[in-house]
């Protein structure tokens, strides 16, 4: 009994002193099917060139939110491709493949399924990025230049274009996907890409800044889906303009 309280301590401590950069975890591999070198990502990595890795990617297993993107620093532009899960397993394949330069993680630093919102100055959670877990008044450099949202936990937000939370408004859940690990571990995740579709009320590029938390839901995660694409199974694309959330083949 002892020895597994002291166990326990000793766990803690460790995950508090940071020896992690984040929960995240992108283990990325040279070949299909984990073949070829790895590398453990948790921390963003705006330029793979820096590990020797830019263009080698085929394939990744991943826990928590990751975002990949052909061009380095996140930018918008080509393809972007996003895969979430516990020891979530998938290949890169076609334009994938051997193609990205950066990656970064969706939601908290230190907590996988807390309440968290995070603003994107281009669609598909590409390019500059704004994150909170509260209200804020304030959207920084990204005032009237958000094109995508991404939300972890088990709160909805409202969006509110206008200054002091007035003008039009939508509410966003977490519920557009859900992955849990089998031994009780949930990860509610809302990927809204294109916010210019998800909603329409809210022109593109237009929501000013003010974002509220509204009633938190249940912890049991029962969260009421909105018109919005109801699942992406554990992975999104985008490749040129053209819009494919959820079209991929299967690979859960
Ligand atoms: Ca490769
Ligand atoms: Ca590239």
């Amino acid at each position: 009994m002892m020895k597994t309280l002291l166990f326990v301590v000793a766990f803690t401590a460790l995950l508090s002193t940071g020896s992690l950069a984040s929960v995240h975890q992108a283990t990325c591999y040279t070949d299909h099917n984990k073949g070829g070198s790895y590398q453990t990502f948790t921390d963003y990595i705006p330029d793979l060139l820096t590990y020797n890795f830019d263009n080698q990617i085929s394939s990744v297993t991943v826990t928590g939110i990751w975002i990949f993107y052909e061009r380095a620093n996140f930018a918008a532009g080509t393809s972007v491709y996003w895969v979430h899960g516990f020891n979530y397993f998938t290949n890169f394949d076609g334009g994938y493949d051997n193609a990205f330069s950066s990656l970064r993680y969706g939601g908290s630093t230190s907590c996988l399924n807390c309440d968290t919102w995070t603003v994107y100055l281009d669609l598909y959670f590409s390019g500059s990025e704004y994150y909170g877990t509260t209200d804020t008044a304030s959207l920084g450099s990204l005032q009237k230049e958000v094109s995508s949202i991404l939300l972890t936990g088990i709160s909805p937000w409202t969006f509110y274009n206008g200054p002091s939370y007035t003008g039009s408004s939508v509410c966003l859940y977490p519920s557009t996907d859900q992955d849990t690990d089998g031994a009780g571990s949930v990860l509610n995740i809302g990927l809204y890409p294109d916010v210019s579709t998800d909603n329409n009320t809210l022109p593109r590029r237009d929501i000013s800044g003010d974002i509220r938390q509204q009633h938190p839901v249940s912890a049991q995660g029962m969260l009421v889906k909105e018109g919005h694409q109801s699942s992406s199974r554990g992975q999104g694309t985008r490749q040129g303009t053209q819009r494919c959330l959820g079209s991929l083949q299967g690979h859960r």
